[in-house]
């Protein structure tokens, strides 16, 4: 016996005397009883250990000094425990184990989390052990499961993986959010997003996706931005924004139902509702279009809130308005052609309508907001190139994507999810900052 069974998969080993390698997360008991709440990274557990036990295999003196060293050891000790594998429905796990021997691999100082209240910036800068705690656990197998499912949803649909660069020559999104470096004297940027390079490899390649870390100079602190998040990209050829549409669905839709049959533990650990969770792997979600969305803020928000202002056609909304719209719909919710005036130059005009653009958000609901930003892009030379001057960037950094559209230019479309905006929702968290193992955000770069 040395193979090391995981914790996870403790049940199909019941009767079986079994090794576990784990930390101490926490020790109770009195007497002849010690419960050890032992934790492997897939799982937490109970193992019992019961005094008469260890006199019985070891002799009174053995026994009894193994049994004291076990009742003094410390949070975080490492550990390999044996023990027999027990059905027990006192156990919250459904099962324990009854241990035969407990042997220590690394002692443990005190450790610095403890039960007792801390408050975020002390677990911030402690998220190197933080990280231990089950909840981190449970939401780092829930981020774990939906990348898991994107590489999957994506192979399985006819998608290439296409790497797009971090280092970069130009915006691809927001200007004023970049991240600037030096590139042996002259400047470069961390990208924002791996869009443009994507949609040189849709015309390669045909349906492409990208999955990588993206760098935004967020200047607000909120609970759904960070300074460094995990983008997933994709584009495609000869697409309409409705079959866009019908693409990105699929996609979250398989996302929420692979955590719920891969990260079942997860989920109840966070306490999440998994019935709200089935219900949008089950219902179409909603398209309206932000016009729409303008007339029914105006309609119902005066309702209830004698301040709020109307709002006029062709303004942007705001995220206590995201949120509001994904509440009221109860499921996640595509906004649909936005004004070309505040979203980015590449986007296609609606036809006939050159205020407003093929553009979608998606809004998840609960009040998590924004998750899919997307559109379908401008395939026209001379359309695209005056766009980027009337936003005033500069065509010269963009003459590799102009070229796209001077050797036989397609209608395509494509969508950007934020990875750890998926995570936070699915998990059901209050907070952004949780669903990454080391976030960073406007004044945090440590640990
Ligand atoms: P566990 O799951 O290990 O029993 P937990 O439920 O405290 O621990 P954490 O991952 O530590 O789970 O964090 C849960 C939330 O409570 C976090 O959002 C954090 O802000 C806060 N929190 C975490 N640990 C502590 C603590 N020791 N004291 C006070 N608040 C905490
Ligand atoms: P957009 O700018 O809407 O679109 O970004 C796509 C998605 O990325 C996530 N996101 C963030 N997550 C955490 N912290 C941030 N600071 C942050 N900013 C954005 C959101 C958002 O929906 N190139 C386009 C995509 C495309 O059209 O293909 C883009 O980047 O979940």
């Amino acid at each position: 016996m040395t193979e090391l069974v995981m914790i996870k998969d403790i049940s199909q080993h019941v009767g079986e005397t079994v090794k576990i390698g784990a930390w101490l997360a926490d020790k109770s008991g009195k007497g002849k009883l010690q419960f050890l709440q032992l934790r492997d990274g897939t799982a937490f557990f109970q193992a019992v250990v019961f005094k008469p036990n260890f006199v019985e295999i070891y002799g009174e003196d053995e026994g009894s000094a193994k049994f004291d060293e076990i009742k003094h050891l410390g949070q975080e000790t490492s550990v390999y425990v044996i023990g027999v594998v027990k059905e027990d429905e006192r156990s919250k796990f459904g099962y324990e184990l009854d241990v035969t021997n407990v042997e220590v691999i690394g002692t443990s100082q005190e450790f610095p989390i403890t039960p007792k209240e801390h408050g975020t910036d002390f677990l911030l800068d402690h998220r190197h052990l933080w990280l231990r705690s089950k909840r981190q656990m449970a939401i780092m197998q829930i981020r774990n499961a939906v990348i898991y499912a994107s590489y999957k949803f994506f192979q399985e649909n006819g998608f290439i993986k296409f790497d797009s660069p971090i280092l970069t020559g130009n915006a691809a999104e927001n200007t004023t959010e970049l991240f600037e470096t030096d590139y042996f004297d002259n400047p470069a940027f961390l990208s924002q997003s791996g869009q443009l390079y994507l949609e040189a490899g849709a015309m390669a390649l045909g349906r492409v996706f990208d999955f990588g870390p993206v760098f935004r100079a967020e200047k607000s602190k909120t609970r759904r931005h960070l300074t460094e998040f995990w983008m997933m990209d994709a584009e495609y050829p000869f697409v309409t924004h409705e079959e866009s549409l019908d693409i990105q669905e699929a996609y979250v839709k398989e996302m929420i139902q692979s955590v719920l049959d891969n990260a079942a533990y997860a989920l109840e650990v966070l306490e999440r509702d998994t019935t709200k969770l089935q219900k949008y792997v089950i219902t179409p979600f909603m398209r309206v279009s932000y016009d729409e969305v303008i007339d029914i803020l105006n309609a119902h928000h005066g309702e209830d809130d004698a301040n709020y202002e109307l709002l006029k056609h062709g303004d942007d909304f705001g995220s206590p308005h995201e949120t509001w719209i994904s509440n009221y719909y109860g499921v996640p919710t595509f906004v649909v052609n936005y004004p070309a005036s505040f979203k980015a130059f590449y986007m296609l005009p609606v036809p006939g309508n050159s205020e407003r653009v093929l553009c979608a958000d998606l809004l998840a609901p609960e009040g998590y907001g924004e998750i899919i930003g997307g559109s379908a892009r401008e395939t026209d030379y001379d359309l695209l190139r005056k766009k980027i001057i009337d936003f005033g960037l500069d065509p010269k950094d963009y003459d590799w994507y102009l070229d796209l559209r001077k050797f036989g230019s397609v209608p395509h479309a494509g969508f950007g999810l934020g990875l750890e905006r998926m995570v936070t929702f699915i998990a059901g968290t209050d907070h952004i900052r949780e669903a990454i193992p080391f976030p960073r955000m406007i004044n945090r770069i440590k640990p």
